[in-house]
């Protein structure tokens, strides 16, 4: 799809995939009004400003994780006292589906705690991906590694999107997860690339790591050969009993400048506003949009953790001016 493929008016700059690490940190430390004046005109050169994807979330297969991610309530390495349950039934998932439809969802993402899916449940979640299609809903999953052939298996079922987080810079990746490396994650990601499914790629700021690792950690996603069409960029949420429990909080400004990152470097992407709005003031919220996020989780839960309220979401998109974006909204990345 060439740049500016949507048809919506404005400049619309060239897209890049050789962003440095010290450039992307050049941005980021771009004084405040100038970072955001960039992010909304890159922004509005290919979107509504006033569109917010809404994607809803649920955890089809909860806890018993044998990776050891720092922040996870679902790792096996963590007490966080989250009851482990088995894979959901087709039925139970697609009735969840038809609430997150009733409430204004688009997308339906479905996650499970894997390392890495065995066949057998992988044909369990392709009938969920197919029933969720059925209802008119965008299908997402998330469910750790996958070979090629099982991507190509997911992608005969229907899915749209495959989540799979690089979370943070290389450099720092080893701090937060032991039991993968950072090219298990981009092997993956090019399996689901190869299969013809859409990318869902984005990370995680307030692990501990350094301005460095934030601007690395966006680097690297544009400069994959592709960029992701969808880019969550989480918040940690620190849950008790896991590894980042106390990790320092991040200041919300810094947090709108990493988003601010993510739109200018990754022009025709979703930007996700992902985990943590629930500690998020409103106008913090307003601000990740100002600075180009254009869709959010919503409903009561992320996975395992609160999201934030879903009255207080509307309200907020209402008293911004801002819609929800209807399906076959979304520019596709390049
Ligand atoms: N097991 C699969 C995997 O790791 O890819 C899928 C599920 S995993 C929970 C999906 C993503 O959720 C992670 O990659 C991470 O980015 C995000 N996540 C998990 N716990 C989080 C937390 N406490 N705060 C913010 N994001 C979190
Ligand atoms: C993503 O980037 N964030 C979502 C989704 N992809 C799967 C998950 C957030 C999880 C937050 C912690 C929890 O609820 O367990
Ligand atoms: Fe498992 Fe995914 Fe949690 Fe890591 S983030 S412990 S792989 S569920």
């Amino acid at each position: 799809m060439p740049d500016g493929g949507s048809g919506r008016p404005g400049p619309v700059s060239a897209t890049r995939h050789d962003w440095t690490r010290d450039e992307v940190a050049a941005l980021i430390a771009l004084p405040f009004p100038e970072l955001l004046f960039r992010a909304q005109t890159v922004h509005r050169a290919r979107f509504d400003p006033t569109e917010v994807q809404i994607s809803t979330l649920l955890s089809i297969k909860t806890g018993g994780c044998p990776e050891d991610c720092g922040y996870c309530s679902q790792s096996v390495h963590h007490e966080s006292g989250l009851k482990a349950s088995k894979l959901m039934q087709v039925e139970a998932v697609l009735a969840e589906a038809r609430a997150a439809k009733a409430g204004g969802a688009s997308r339906f993402c479905m996650g499970a705690a894997w390392r890495s899916p065995k066949d057998h449940d992988l044909e369990a979640v392709c009938a969920m991906i197919e029933g969720v299609k059925g209802l008119g809903l965008e299908t997402c999953v998330t469910l750790g590694m996958l070979s090629g052939p099982q991507a190509g298996r997911l992608r005969e079922a229907g899915l749209d999107y495959y989540n799979h987080n690089l979370d943070t810079s290389p450099e720092y990746y080893g701090s937060v997860i032991t039991t993968r490396t950072y090219q298990d994650r981009l092997d993956t990601l090019s399996h689901v690339r190869d299969a013809g499914i859409n990318v869902c790629c984005g990370g995680i700021i307030g692990l501990g790591e350094s301005e460095d690792d934030q601007a690395s950690l966006i680097a690297t996603l544009a400069c994959l050969p592709q960029h992701p069409e969808s880019v969550p960029i989480n918040l940690l949420v620190r849950v008790a009993g896991t590894r980042l429990e106390d990790a320092v909080p991040v200041d919300p400004i810094s947090f709108v400048r990493i988003i601010a990152a993510a739109r200018i470097t990754m022009p025709a992407s979703m930007v996700r506003l992902s985990a943590g709005r629930e500690s998020m003031s409103d106008e913090a919220q307003a601000l990740c949009f100002l600075a180009g996020a254009n869709s959010i989780f919503y409903g009561p839960k992320l996975l395992t953790t609160p999201n934030a309220v879903e009255r207080q979401d509307m309200r907020l998109l209402d008293r911004l001016g801002m819609v929800p974006m209807q399906i076959g909204g979304t520019a596709p990345a390049s």
